[in-house]
């Protein structure tokens, strides 16, 4: 018998490090989440591209097809936020001048609605305008980071990645819309960065099933050339044993 037998457990020191590394089950092979370097980023939930009436519908999209990522999505963000992990947020836009939209942006394909249009829910993809928001179902949060990119990647003209290395942030949980364009986009930026990149499929969507499909194989192909794919039931529970 031991000295401290029959005494109560002693509480973790306020100095005790951090949990982890939690083993998420993914493709190629198991993420290590380390919860203090961690980062769930989620990328352009806004009403103009979730909404009947914002820019995604203007291109000709269907928004029904993103709507389905918004319940996992949040359940994600609940957990996260519970376990007190960092989340930053990001939307796509442009100042009201559009001094920031290159020409071969607001033209590309010929619309017939552009970028800084009126439209139901303000001008298109404008900063500032409703339909610039993320979506009340993921509002961000007073003390999370929103990032404001006027490209589809994260990381290009903003300071994100001063932001997460000020963090000691290594690792991302990349969510949000769309798979194939500005989830890509930042994953690749991301990766050439020295993140470590985990995409729950299910909490990232597009307005193309297949170009999805073909999008999340393309991350986690070839061993992990971008990083890993699981699911967020499996980091849920991650978090939960955690
Ligand atoms: N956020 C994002 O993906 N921007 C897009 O324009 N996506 C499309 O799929 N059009």
């Amino acid at each position: 018998m031991n000295a401290s037998s029959g005494s109560a457990a002693l509480p973790p020191a306020a100095s005790s490090p951090p949990p982890g590394p939690l083993p998420i089950s993914a493709e190629p092979y198991a993420f290590e989440l380390t919860p203090a370097t961690c980062a769930l980023l989620v990328i352009d939930m806004q009403r103009d591209f979730l909404e009947p009436g914002g820019f995604g519908e203007s291109l000709g999209n269907d928004v029904a097809l993103l709507r389905r990522v918004i319940t996992p999505a949040r359940t994600l963000l609940a957990a996260w936020r519970s376990a007190g992990l960092a989340v930053f947020h990001t939307r796509e836009g442009h100042r009201a001048d559009l001094a920031d939209l290159p020409p071969a942006k607001r033209n590309r394909g010929h619309p017939t609605v552009r970028i800084g249009d009126p439209g139901p829910m303000g001008r298109l993809l404008v900063r500032g305008e409703p339909g610039h928001a993320i979506i009340p179902e993921l509002a961000p949060l007073p003390d999370e980071t929103v990032i404001d990119k006027p490209g589809k990647g994260a990381f290009w003209a903003t300071d994100l990645h001063a932001l997460l290395r000020a963090r000691q942030i290594r690792q991302l949980v990349v969510i949000g819309v769309t798979t194939e364009v500005c989830v890509h986009t930042t994953v690749r930026e991301a990766n050439d960065r020295g993140y470590d990149c985990l995409v729950p499929a299910d909490c990232v969507g597009s307005y193309f099933p297949d170009l999805h499909t073909a999008a999340i194989r393309m991350i986690s192909a070839q061993d992990g050339i971008f990083g890993w794919v699981s699911r967020s039931d499996k980091i849920l529970a991650a978090l939960a044993a955690g």
